[in-house]
């Protein structure tokens, strides 16, 4: 870290007046700046995040971390029509605040509002949609390949940060842009940090780099002594390049086939902006390190930047205050799961792909360090290692959000389920996660799980049957999944005991007549309410694999309706596998499919979006009754 970055930053300065920022309607007005203006508009930037952020909630340090290099983007240059592609893009508040989207930061992640997330159907600067890591660099190198073939003469800047970078994906995408002509810069904005401190050799190495600055100062203090001179330049930068290989080995992204400069200080635009400049006119793959800090300029979140990586609203003098006590959420009932199952089970390995807060294993992580694994940003070799833990007699849990197992799902077949290893994966944020819209939805885990074989898939209705559950899983020698949404459920107390379930069976939860509701997870409590109106049948189906097919069965046959309930995509999904039953069973019955629309789901209040598709008490009310209007006379009159 450089002597401006160890620099203590500036304190917050509520309500700030944002005269010059307001005055940025568009990069091409913030390109008629000085540097001074410049600078100043990167403080009245950098207020201006932590008042909205405060308000609405969302990502704050790592968008702290982000402010001057956007501007220095933005300047140097010609956006929209050079490319710039954020990787993961949770770092792009400045970026949509610079480019027309200021006073929609009021509605940021909120329903109708704009994507905490770049989006294409946003704005024309947003080139490329994200929010799952380390794609930035093949899509940018896809642009970059784009614009070479139709000939046209611009820019494709890839923005990574050091924890997108740990994921292989990242690497996919250097080796094969190192090796093409292809005009690419990649920049990679090096925090030390993913959500929680970056790990792995790839972090380390990145820190020796860092260190090795003392070299490229001395390199600048010479080439200011000699700038003056053009003949002694180029030999000093001849020299220079042979004394770089002599000196310093090249780095890593220089084998790939990167031309790499850096590390700079992310935060000094007097030396963002002339490196920029001068980078942009080289041709070839071009990489540039830059050194940040998360959460620069606001003092909270730069002694925690963990804390204040995804906030809620917050007051911004006094800070994210303590822990407030709310209901317990399924993520702490797996968090407390797996440390007593660690306490009885030495076979025990829990695993997170870089989520230890969002998973819950922060205790875990504490009480049993040589059992917890951090793969990185990695979810596909988080899933293949603990395939081989399993073959080996160890007990792997991977804690892994419904979204991102969509990442391995090739390792989840090959290497898990074809092997019928023991592994327990526990499935966070299924269903509708809300603020974060569509690229975070668990909406398609009960299909792309289920479907495949010797996995037992459970969806607790409530706290205590996700604790159960976890513990069925774990006892089983096959592969299983507990899947369980964001936040709380019904708020049922958890026995400390642990109890395996019956295997295939489901629970039922009230007996009516006619219609009968067959609900999976957490939707069993809207379930409940509606039969209570419609003194219908309500079925807890608690597995998805293997199915209560007998239980299907007998329901089918003593009721008019049948009526699934689930918070996956209907299509494929846990009301597919009911009708499938029925049919492998030859039974005729009449079958009411709610669950996700075969369309993406946007951003907003979790409550409200389920009850935008139908899967509130309302909701669920409202389909059975007019399916029931639907229905011969003489059925739905008994129904009715
Ligand atoms: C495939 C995938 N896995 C996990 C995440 C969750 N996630 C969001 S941001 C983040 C950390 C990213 O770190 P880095 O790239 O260094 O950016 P920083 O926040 O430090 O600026 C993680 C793990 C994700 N977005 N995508």
């Amino acid at each position: 870290m450089n002597a401006s970055l160890k620099e203590s930053s500036s304190p917050y300065r509520p309500s700030m007046a944002y005269k010059l920022l307001e005055t940025i309607d568009d990069p091409a007005r913030l390109r008629g700046l000085d540097r001074a203006q410049l600078k100043l508009l990167a403080a009245e930037l950098r207020a201006f995040l932590i008042e909205s952020v405060s308000k609405t909630g969302g990502h704050l340090s790592s968008n702290l971390g982000t402010v001057e290099l956007t501007i220095a983007l933005h300047y140097v240059f010609n956006t929209p029509e050079d490319r710039v592609v954020w990787d993961v893009g949770h770092q792009t508040y400045s970026h949509k605040i610079l480019t027309g989207r200021r006073e929609d930061m009021g509605r940021l992640r909120m329903h109708d509002g704009i994507s905490g997330f770049p989006r294409r159907s946003e704005s024309i600067y947003d080139t490329f949609g994200t929010a799952h890591s380390s794609t930035s660099i093949s899509a940018a190198l896809g642009m970059a390949i784009a614009a070479k073939r139709t000939g046209e003469d611009r820019h494709t800047v890839a923005v990574i940060g050091d924890g997108a970078m740990s994921a292989g994906m990242a690497f996919e995408g250097m080796n094969n842009a190192g090796v093409m002509d292809a005009n690419l810069l990649v920049i990679l904005n090096d925090n030390d940090m993913s959500i929680s401190p970056a790990v792995g050799g790839m972090n380390r190495y990145l820190a020796r780099l860092v260190s090795g600055r003392v070299y490229v100062a001395a390199r600048r203090a010479a080439e200011r002594m000699v700038s003056r001179i053009p003949r002694l330049r180029e030999f000093i930068r001849r020299f220079e390049m042979h004394a770089k290989g002599m000196i310093l080995p090249s780095t890593l992204f220089e084998q790939f086939g990167f031309n790499y400069i850096g590390p700079i200080d992310g935060h000094d635009l007097d030396a963002l902006i002339p490196t920029l400049t001068n980078v942009r006119k080289l041709k070839g793959p071009q990489f540039l390190h830059i050194v940040t800090r998360k959460g620069q300029g606001y003092k909270l979140a730069e002694a925690d930047p963990v804390l204040y990586h995804g906030v809620s609203r917050f007051e911004p003098a006094a800070g994210i205050g303590g822990l407030k006590r709310g209901k317990t959420t399924f993520t702490e009932v797996f968090g407390e799961w797996l440390c007593d199952m660690a306490r009885l089970d030495e076979r025990l390995i829990g695993i997170t792909p870089a989520m230890r807060e969002g998973s819950g294993l922060v205790k875990f992580a504490e009480q049993y360090p040589e059992r917890y694994f951090d793969t990185g940003i990695a979810e596909q070799h988080a899933v293949t290692f603990a395939a081989g833990l399993a073959c080996e007699g160890l007990k792997p849990v991977v804690a892994i959000y419904s979204t991102f197992l969509q990442r391995a799902y090739d390792q989840f077949i090959h290497d898990v389920q074809i092997q019928n290893l023991p592994v327990l994966f526990a499935l966070d944020r299924a269903g509708l996660v809300g603020a974060d819209g569509a690229t975070h939805h668990g909406a398609f885990d009960l299909s792309y799980v289920s479907c495949v074989p010797n996995i037992t898939v459970m969806v607790p209705a409530d706290e205590n049957e996700c604790r159960q559950m976890l513990y069925t899983g774990f006892t089983l020698n096959s592969p299983a999944a507990v899947r369980y949404p964001r936040g709380s459920g019904p708020g049922v107390a958890v026995e400390k005991e642990m109890r395996a379930l019956p295997i295939g069976k489901a629970q039922l939860r009230r007996e009516g007549r006619d219609v009968a509701i067959l609900a999976f997870g957490t939707l069993v409590k809207a379930a409940l309410e509606a039969g209570e109106e419609l003194d219908a049948t309500v079925v807890n189906m608690r597995f998805l694999k293997p199915l209560d097919h007998q239980l299907v069965a007998e329901i089918a046959r003593s009721h008019s309706l049948l009526v699934t309930v689930e918070d996956n995509v209907v299509r494929g999904g846990a009301g597919s596998a009911v009708a499938e039953s029925l049919a492998a069973q030859d039974i005729v019955a009449r079958i009411l499919h709610l669950g996700l629309p075969d369309q993406f789901v946007d951003h907003g209040d979790q409550a409200q979006l389920l009850a935008q598709v139908g899967l509130d008490r309302e909701g669920i009310l409202m389909a059975i009754r007019a399916r029931l209007a639907e229905m011969p006379h003489e059925v739905s009159m008994r129904a009715a």
